[in-house]
């Protein structure tokens, strides 16, 4: 029996997904060792977003010791930024060095979550039925894949496919590979298959910024310093200059008339400005819109690769795609053997298409029409003992997703551990705490930077961008504890 709190009770939690949220959950619960943890994963292997891109140059953008559990520092990395099969090679023995690999059920999807009597009740695609006290939602944030509505678009008589359903049997070397869509996923394509393919075509509806990042390797020597003194890699992960280029870059966003944001501006400006030699390129590729209110992108090489011989830069809409190629509206056409679409994703699913029905019939989906929304990306007004990691509107602007879902984690925790003491059966969060947080997200969303004016995958249905708002250290201090208030304990 547990002499430091007597009424703390086992209770039976449902981890949804075995992603880096996922994986987060089940070890911390493992660790504290008092409940019974069920792990589903549709998948037949843990990863998440690691698992399913697979596409060439796919690396992370966040600097890898900062991308990186707090509590299993990687002394391994290979580089500043890391390749994703490396990301996908560290969760992997994660699972393996905690042993979490027997709380998973690989290969099965959760169709239905349902509140009923007190507790879910889960249902999968293969007819599994479970039972739930809490439920913990850590389904991914950029998951279902966002095919563009592009006329002919199956009439391509080459391979195509998506970037997150990258097909390895097609040989790349020596062939015409287009590349459609300019964000993250599509600069690091291009700039991975430049050199590889005969004739590579980069068709941008809207042209990006780009941020020069280094990615130095690191060497054997650094390695081995990792490895004697941990302090080292924490170094670099809390390094001044990194956390204050952090907290600069939330500066930026939240409010577009910032020194920060000037400065950011003036990076990009020049990096274009320096880089693309030819000025027919350089105007083809220079956004008409203020840098970061798309996705800031990060690359050390991409500009030198769109000026090689080999590689082209197609800029507007396209009229359709061939059997033979992509037309573009202007009339040009290019000629293709292999057609990637880097189109993005559909970034207002969360736990979607999954059925979320909670007290008195709430159906995530109606709460969730036109807009999603979480409170502090975690709680929803009448889901009790649903916890969401990465959740609508939590912060995901160029930030380490790991470090935000342990702070999440760290609030999650407190509910649960609300639930043991005997504060409550159920935990629900207030709708009126909803309704502030909304009102005032959504006024603070208007004035960042991705408010100013651009398209991307940060807006809502109604325009709003759907990303936090306010500074980095509002997040933490506004996860660090559940506020008195917010939430109704239900016995
Ligand atoms: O997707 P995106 P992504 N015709 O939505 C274009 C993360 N990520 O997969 O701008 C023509 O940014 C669309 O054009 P437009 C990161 O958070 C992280 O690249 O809408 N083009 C755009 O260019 C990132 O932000 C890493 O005009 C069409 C592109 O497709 C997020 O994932 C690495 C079109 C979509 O860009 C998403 O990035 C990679 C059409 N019909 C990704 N439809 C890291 O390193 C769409 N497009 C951590």
């Amino acid at each position: 029996m547990n002499t430091e709190h007597p009424t703390r009770k086992s209770l039976r939690i449902v981890v949804m997904g075995a992603g880096m949220a996922g994986i987060l959950a089940a070890l911390r619960l493992r660790e504290a060792g008092r409940h019974t943890v069920v792990v589903y994963e549709k998948a037949d292997r843990i990863g998440g977003t690691w698992r399913e891109n697979t596409y060439p140059g796919l690396a992370c953008d966040v600097p890898a010791h900062a991308y990186t559990y707090s509590f299993a520092p990687n002394a391994e990395w290979s580089s500043y930024l890391a390749p994703g099969p490396e990301i996908q090679r560290y969760f992997e023995s994660i699972v393996q060095s905690h042993q979490l690999e027997s709380l998973i059920r690989f290969g099965e999807e959760i169709t239905r979550c349902e509140f009923v009597d007190g507790q879910w009740r889960i249902e999968t695609a293969r007819g599994t039925h479970d039972r739930a006290d809490i439920v913990i939602a850590a389904t991914g944030v950029l998951h279902h894949p966002s095919m563009p509505a592009i006329a002919g678009l199956d009439s391509f008589a080459g391979p195509h496919f998506h970037s997150a359903r990258w097909d390895h049997s097609v040989p790349l070397d020596g062939r015409r590979i287009g590349v459609i869509g300019c964000g993250s996923t599509g600069v690091q394509i291009v700039s991975a298959l430049a050199g590889r393919a005969s004739n590579l075509v980069h068709i941008q509806r809207t042209p990006q910024w780009i941020m020069p990042t280094p990615n130095d390797p690191y060497t054997e020597e650094q390695k081995a310093a990792f490895r004697a003194d941990p302090a080292l890699i924490d170094a670099v992960r809390y390094n001044e200059e990194y956390t204050s280029a952090v907290r600069r870059f939330t500066s930026a966003i939240i409010d577009k008339e910032s020194p920060e944001i000037h400065e950011i501006e003036a990076v990009v400006l020049k990096n274009l400005e320096d880089s693309v030699r030819d000025p027919v390129l350089r105007e083809k590729l220079r956004p008409d819109y203020r840098a970061a209110c798309k996705r800031l992108i990060f690359s050390s090489d991409y500009y030198q690769k769109v000026q090689r011989p080999d590689v082209e830069v197609a800029i507007g809409p396209i009229a359709q795609i061939e059997p033979a190629g992509v037309r573009m509206a202007d009339g040009a056409f290019h000629a293709l053997d292999i057609l990637v679409l880097a189109t993005g994703f559909r970034a207002d699913r969360f736990v979607r298409p999954m059925r979320v029905l909670g007290r008195n019939g709430a159906d995530i989906d109606a709460a969730w029409t036109p807009a999603p929304s979480a409170y502090l990306g975690i709680t929803v007004p009448g889901f009790p003992n649903f916890f969401m990691l990465n959740g609508p509107t939590g912060p995901v602007g160029n930030f380490s997703l790991i470090d935000i879902a342990e702070r999440q984690w760290g609030y999650i925790e407190q509910l649960i551990a609300d639930l043991e003491s005997g504060k409550g059966r159920l935990v629900d969060l207030k709708a009126e705490t909803m309704r502030d947080y909304d009102q005032r997200r959504i006024a603070a969303a208007r004035g960042t930077i991705f408010g100013s004016g651009c398209k991307s995958w940060y807006l809502d249905a109604n325009g709003v961008p759907s990303s936090w708002p306010w500074s980095y250290d509002a997040f933490a201090e506004q996860t660090a504890r559940p506020r008195a208030g917010d939430y109704e304990y239900i016995h």
